[in-house]
């Protein structure tokens, strides 16, 4: 369909095709718990694919099983998260006072334990890369649009409202980055379940 697409807790939308060729595969929401004392939204997101291209590097391996067996499929899952394939996380902010300082040591405790996971020890340096992006002047008040778009070649951009404050090539980071939504653990398991259902129906057409 063409209506936005409501994250229900939230209240916020998506828009069900990003920039003509990216189409949503589910929404949900970012928690984090303060001092273990409370749990704050942090922002809603939403998943977003490149249709053909899912079609393009996963059909030879996966285009004979039915919806049921790629669901909870996990190379599947893995295959769609490493194949170069064009994604976009899109964040809405939804709570009211981010630092950058908060976004930093956050990124460096969610972000970095997946670096670690995937590429061992040593990524000091590629934790660095990314979060020296931001710039201690910037603001990301409520509302704030944040893209973590992956493009052709394993390319993360990063971009705030519009405006593209950086660019990565690293195929560890994408893939990363991805995890926290729709790896092993991630932050909302219907919102993975969704991912995977709606980018399993990609090979269907
Ligand atoms: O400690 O008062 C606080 C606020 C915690 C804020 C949580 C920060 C989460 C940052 C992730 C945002 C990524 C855009
Ligand atoms: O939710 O734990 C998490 C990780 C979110 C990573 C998002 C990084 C967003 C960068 C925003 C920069 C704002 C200046």
């Amino acid at each position: 369909g063409s209506a936005p697409v409501v994250e229900p807790k939230s209240g916020v939308s998506f828009p069900p095709v990003l920039g003509n060729s990216l189409r949503l595969l589910g929404v949900g929401l970012r928690k984090k718990s303060i001092l273990g004392l409370k749990n704050i939204d942090v922002y809603a997101f939403g998943v977003y694919a490149n249709g053909d291209d899912v079609k393009k590097f996963l059909s030879e391996k996966y285009g004979n099983l039915s919806a049921s067996e790629l669901k909870d499929n996990k190379d599947f899952n893995n295959d769609l998260m490493e194949a170069d394939i064009c994604m976009t996380v899109r964040l809405q902010i939804v709570y009211r006072k981010l630092s950058i300082r908060a976004i930093r040591s956050t990124y460096e405790e969610s972000v970095g334990s997946r670096l670690q996971k995937f590429g061992g020890s040593d990524n000091k340096e590629l934790l660095q890369r990314f979060t020296c992006q931001f710039k201690d002047e910037y603001k990301v008040p409520r509302g704030s649009v944040i893209d973590l778009s992956k493009e052709r070649g394993h390319i993360l951009k990063t971009i705030i409202d519009g405006k593209e404050v950086g660019s990565i090539q690293s195929k560890l980071l994408c893939r990363s980055i991805l995890d926290l939504y729709i790896g092993e653990d991630p932050f909302d398991r219907r919102t993975k379940e969704d991912v995977e259902v709606n980018a399993a129906s990609f090979l269907l057409k």
